[in-house]
C-alpha cells in the first residue's frame, strides 16, 4: 500500500522497467515526449496498479487496497520531489483510483498550488523537430492539464452522428435521416450548406480578434436588448451548480432588422469585423430556413409548415460567439465552459475552431450520466434541436443536454440560435400527438418561453437579455 511504500514512489509507466522501486532521492527520470491529448488520457487509462510497487512485498498495487489518506499521503511526498508532468500523472491515476474522493478535496488538501502554476513544457529540445513538432499549440500549465485529464476520465466515447447532405436533390431520404437523428441523438451535423470555407475561417478569426482586446475595451460593448458583450462566469447555464458561473465569454449580435440595436467594435479596431459578422449571419440564416424545412418533411408536414405557421416571419436568430479560456480556475468545483443545459429555441447551428471540449448527454435523467464527445468535422456545421422545437413535436424530437467542458486549450466557437419569430404560439403538431399520447406542454408564445428561460440562467441582470 503506499503508505508502506517507505521511500519508494511511482514513476511515470514509460520510464518504469518492470517491478522496480524507485528511490524518491532519485532525479526526476522523465525525459518528456512531444505530448499530446493522447498521451495526457493515456495518464488516465494506465491504473496505478501497474506501475505502482510495494518494497514490502513487492507486489503490484492494487487499486482498491487505497484510501483516499493513503492517497493523499503519497501525493505530498510527490509534490516535493518529482518534476510537474510526473507528478501530474501520479495524481491523476490515484485520483482515478480513489473511486470514494471528491476531486474537489484533492485541491483543498495538497499544498501543491506553486507546482499547478508551472507550466508544462516540451523540456527536452531533442524530443521534437520541425518534422515533429509539439503537439500542443502552447505550453499548458499543469492544473489545466490537470482539469482536462479529469474530464477525460469522465468521458468515455465520441458520438458516431449522422452527415446530412444539404445539396442532396433526394429531400424525402433527406427529411428521413434528419428524423432518424432528432429522435436518437437530437445533434446531427450538415455539409454542403453554402457556407464557404473562407467564411467559416474569418468568422473564427475575427472573433479571436474581438475577444483579444483588453477588457476595458470589450466591456464597452456589454451585452444590452441581448446584443453584445458578456464576460465570463456571467452567466451559468446549469443553475443547479455551485460554481460561480460557467468560464465562457461571449458576443450576440441579433437579427438584421431594419432597427437592429447590434453593437459593433469600432472600425479603426476591427475594420473587417462587422461586414464578416453580417455576412455569416445572412449564410447561416439561409442554412438554419433549409434546415427547418427539412424538419418539417421529417414531421410528414408540407416544408413551408413553419413559414406559414410564422415562425420564421422575423425569426429570432441571434449569433453568438464564444470563448472559452485555456484556463480553469481549479478551485472552484464543477467549472465548466459551459455548463449542461439544452437550447431554448428551434435549432442551434454550430461552427467549432475543432478544439474538442462538446459532449451530449442523451439520457440527462439516467444516472450516472453518460457524457459522450461531439467531434469536429472541418466544414461541417453542428446542429441540435432546442426545447421549442422540443415542445412542438412532443417530445419525439430530443432536445439534447450538451455542456463545454475545457479541454486544456482555448477554444472558439460560433453559435447561430434560429428561435422563433416573438408572437408565434408554439403548441404541440397534431402529428405528434394523440389520445394516448396527449400533449406534455401547454401552448406558449415563443417570446414568452425564451424570457423565462434567459431569466433563470444569466447571473446578471436579465433586463439586458430582453429581446
Ligand atoms: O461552444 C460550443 O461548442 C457549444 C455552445 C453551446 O452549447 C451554447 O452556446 O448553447
Amino acid at each position: 500500500m503506499l503508505q508502506r511504500m517507505n521511500g519508494y514512489t511511482n514513476v511515470h509507466p514509460m520510464q518504469l522497467p518492470s517491478r522496480t522501486a524507485i528511490p524518491l532521492n532519485a532525479p526526476p527520470l522523465l525525459s518528456c515526449r512531444c505530448f499530446s491529448r493522447t498521451t495526457a488520457s493515456a495518464f488516465n487509462t494506465s491504473s496505478i496498479q501497474q506501475h505502482s510497487r510495494t518494497n514490502a512485498s513487492d507486489e503490484p498495487q492494487k487499486a482498491s487496497d487505497l484510501t483516499f489518506q493513503q492517497a493523499i499521503q503519497s501525493l505530498q511526498v510527490g509534490a516535493k520531489t518529482m518534476n510537474p508532468l510526473t507528478y501530474l500523472s501520479s495524481l491523476s491515476r490515484t485520483m482515478e483510483c480513489c473511486k470514494n474522493a471528491s476531486e474537489s478535496s484533492f485541491f483543498t488538501i495538497l499544498d501543491h498550488r506553486c507546482l499547478m502554476e508551472q507550466r508544462v513544457k516540451f523540456w527536452d529540445s531533442s524530443c521534437c523537430s520541425k518534422s515533429c513538432p509539439p503537439s500542443l499549440r502552447q505550453p499548458i500549465r499543469s492544473k489545466t492539464l490537470l482539469a482536462h485529464s479529469i474530464n477525460q476520465r469522465k468521458m468515455s466515447q465520441a458520438l458516431q452522428l449522422p452527415i446530412i447532405d444539404l445539396s442532396s436533390d433526394d429531400r424525402l431520404s433527406t427529411a428521413n435521416l434528419i428524423r432518424q437523428a432528432c429522435v436518437d441523438h437530437g445533434f446531427f451535423y450538415i455539409v454542403n450548406h453554402g457556407l464557404e470555407e473562407e467564411l467559416l475561417k474569418k468568422v473564427l478569426e475575427q472573433s479571436k480578434m474581438f475577444f483579444s482586446l483588453p477588457v476595458e475595451e470589450k466591456m464597452k460593448l456589454a451585452v444590452k436588448n441581448h446584443r453584445g458583450y458578456t464576460g465570463m462566469y456571467q452567466e451559468k447555464l446549469d443553475p443547479s451548480l455551485s460554481a460561480k458561473g460557467d468560464s465562457k465569454e461571449s458576443f450576440y449580435i441579433g437579427p438584421q432588422t431594419e432597427n437592429h440595436l447590434n453593437q459593433w467594435p469600432s472600425e479603426e479596431d476591427l475594420p473587417s469585423w462587422r461586414s464578416t459578422m453580417e455576412a455569416y449571419h445572412k449564410k447561416v440564416l439561409s442554412a438554419g430556413t433549409k434546415v427547418i424545412s427539412l424538419i418539417a418533411l421529417a414531421l410528414n408536414l408540407d416544408e413551408d409548415f413553419f413559414e406559414k405557421l410564422g415562425a420564421l416571419n422575423d425569426p429570432l436568430a441571434f449569433i453568438r460567439l464564444l470563448h472559452y479560456p485555456e484556463d480553469m480556475d481549479s478551485t472552484e468545483e464543477e467549472t465548466y465552459g459551459a455548463s449542461a443545459h439544452s437550447d431554448y429555441g428551434m435549432i442551434t447551428l454550430l461552427l467549432t475552431d475543432g478544439v474538442p471540449g462538446l459532449q451530449v448527454c442523451r439520457e440527462k435523467s439516467k444516472q450516472p450520466q453518460l457524457w459522450e464527445d461531439v467531434p469536429s468535422i472541418s466544414g461541417a456545421l453542428i446542429v441540435n434541436i432546442g426545447d421549442m422545437m422540443e415542445r412542438w413535436t412532443n417530445c419525439l424530437f430530443r432536445s439534447t443536454l450538451h455542456r463545454v467542458v475545457p479541454a486544456g486549450e482555448e477554444r472558439y466557437s460560433v453559435a447561430f440560435f434560429l428561435d422563433a419569430d416573438k408572437d408565434c404560439i408554439v403548441e404541440c403538431l397534431e402529428s405528434c400527438c394523440s389520445e394516448s399520447c396527449p400533449p406534455r406542454f401547454p401552448p406558449i408564445r415563443s417570446s414568452d418561453y425564451l424570457q423565462e428561460r434567459f431569466r433563470v440562467t444569466a447571473t446578471a441582470s436579465i433586463e439586458d437579455y430582453l429581446l
